[in-house]
C-alpha cells in the first residue's frame, strides 16, 4: 500500500474543502468510525511483529498528517467565515444620531406608575392577575349571582367554551377577581391596588371596549368609612398635586360593598374647563362622580375565605384613563388606543422622568 500517495490524496482534498460542512464529510470520511484511515489502524491488530513495526509508523503518520491538516483547514474555514461577518455586519458610527428619541411612556403608563407610587406611600403593594377569567372570580365571589342584573350590566364578552371545573370564561370586566384570587392566596390583613386592563362590550366617544382601572382593597381589624374617606383624600391630594381638593360622599349601591359610597370631588370652571379643586357648592363650582367605594360586602369576605366577624375592609375602584385625561387634559379617551406617535410625542412622558414624591408624580415631559 502506497501510505504516501494516500496521503497526498487526502492533504490535497482537504485543502480543496470549502466549507466546514464538507471538512466534516471529509474528517468522517478518513477518521470516522468506518473511516479509510481508522481501517487501515485496525489492519494492525492481524499483522506479524515484524510487518507491524514498519508499517505500524507509516499508518500512525498518516493519521497523524491527515488529522493536522484537517486542523488547520477548520481554522482557516473559520477564520474566514469570522472575517467575512465582520465584514457584513458593520455599523455606520459617523451616520448623526435621530434629533430626538421618538418613544414616549404613555399616560396610560404614566399615571399607573403615579399610582403605584403613591399607594406605595400609604403601604399597599400592587397586586396583578389574569385577564382571561372564569364567571367565579369576576361574578359570583363578588357577590353577583347568574340572576343578578349586573351580570348583563357588565356588557361581558364570553369565550365560547368553558373551562375544566364547567366554568365560563370572559375577559375580566373589572380588576377585582385579583383582589378575591389576594384573599385567597394571602389571607388577610390585606392593603393592594390592582391597576390593569378591563373589557366591556361598550364602545362609543367615552367607552371603549377595553379601558384600564385601578382597584382598592383593604383589610383588617376594625376598618371603617373613616379610613376609606381619608385614603381617597389623602391619594386624590396627592395625585392631583393640591392640597384644596375636596370629597363628597354620596351612598350609592354596588353589589360587592355595603354600604357604598359614590365619590364625587368638587371643580371650579377656570377659562371654560372643568378644574378640580374647591368645594363644589361654592359659586360657579360644581361636583364630579370620580370613585365608586364602599365597605367590602360580608357575602364578599366569606368567598375570599376569610370570617367576616373577624376582618372588615373597603374597597374603591376607578378609571385611569380617565383620571389621566383630567389630570393632563386630553378630551377624547378614543385617541389613547390610536397608538398614533404624534399624540405620544404631545402627551407622553419622558422615560427618564420616572414618577417620585420627592422630586413630584406627574413631572411634564
Ligand atoms: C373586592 C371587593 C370590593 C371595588 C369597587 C367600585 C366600587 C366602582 C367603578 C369605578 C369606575 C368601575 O372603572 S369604573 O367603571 N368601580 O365603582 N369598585 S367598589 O370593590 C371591590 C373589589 C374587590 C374583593
Amino acid at each position: 500500500m502506497d501510505y504516501a500517495a494516500s496521503r497526498e490524496e487526502a492533504l490535497a482534498r482537504i485543502a480543496q474543502a470549502q466549507d466546514l460542512d464538507a471538512l466534516e464529510k471529509l474528517r468522517v470520511e478518513f477518521l470516522g468510525k468506518q473511516g479509510s484511515i481508522s481501517g487501515l489502524l485496525k489492519t494492525l491488530g492481524g499483522m506479524s511483529p515484524e510487518e507491524r513495526q514498519s508499517t505500524g509508523p507509516q499508518i500512525h503518520a498518516l493519521r497523524e498528517a491527515v488529522s493536522d491538516a484537517l486542523a488547520a483547514r477548520k481554522e482557516a474555514l473559520e477564520g474566514a467565515a469570522l472575517d467575512a461577518q465582520l465584514a457584513r455586519e458593520t455599523i455606520d458610527l459617523s451616520l448623526p444620531a435621530p434629533d430626538m428619541p421618538r418613544g414616549t411612556i404613555h399616560p396610560v403608563s404614566q399615571v399607573m406608575d403615579e399610582l403605584a407610587e403613591i399607594f406605595a406611600d400609604l403601604g399597599f403593594a400592587v397586586a396583578t392577575g389574569p385577564e382571561i377569567e372564569d364567571d367565579w372570580h369576576n361574578f359570583t365571589a363578588l357577590n353577583i349571582p347568574e340572576s343578578h342584573p349586573a351580570r348583563a350590566m357588565h356588557d361581558t364578552f364570553y369565550f365560547p367554551d368553558k373551562d375544566a371545573e364547567g366554568r365560563a370564561m370572559l375577559l375580566r370586566t373589572h380588576t377585582s377577581p385579583v383582589q378575591i384570587r389576594a384573599m385567597l392566596q394571602q389571607g388577610a390583613p390585606i392593603r393592594i391596588i390592582a391597576p390593569g386592563r378591563v373589557y366591556r362590550s361598550d364602545s362609543d366617544a367615552t367607552h371603549t371596549p377595553m379601558f384600564h382601572q385601578v382597584e382598592g382593597l383593604v383589610i383588617d381589624k376594625g376598618i371603617t368609612l373613616g379610613h376609606l374617606k381619608w385614603t381617597l383624600e389623602t391619594f386624590l391630594k396627592a395625585f392631583f398635586e393640591r392640597e384644596d381638593i375636596v370629597l363628597r360622599l354620596r351612598p350609592s349601591y354596588f353589589p360587592f360593598t355595603e354600604p357604598s359610597v359614590e365619590v364625587d370631588v368638587g371643580f371650579a370652571i377656570v377659562n371654560g374647563k372643568r378644574v378640580l379643586g374647591g368645594s363644589g357648592d361654592a359659586p360657579g363650582h360644581g361636583w364630579m362622580e370620580l370613585l365608586g367605594s364602599g365597605m367590602v360586602n360580608r357575602k364578599v369576605i366569606e368567598a375570599g375565605g376569610l370570617d367576616p366577624d373577624q376582618w372588615q375592609g373597603f374597597a374603591f375602584g376607578v378609571g385611569v384613563d380617565r383620571l389621566a385625561m383630567l389630570k393632563y387634559g386630553m378630551d377624547d379617551l378614543r385617541a389613547f388606543f390610536d397608538g398614533d406617535v404624534r399624540w405620544l410625542q404631545h402627551y407622553g412622558f419622558s422615560p427618564l422622568d420616572v414618577p417620585t414624591l420627592s422630586a413630584g408624580v406627574g413631572v411634564r415631559p
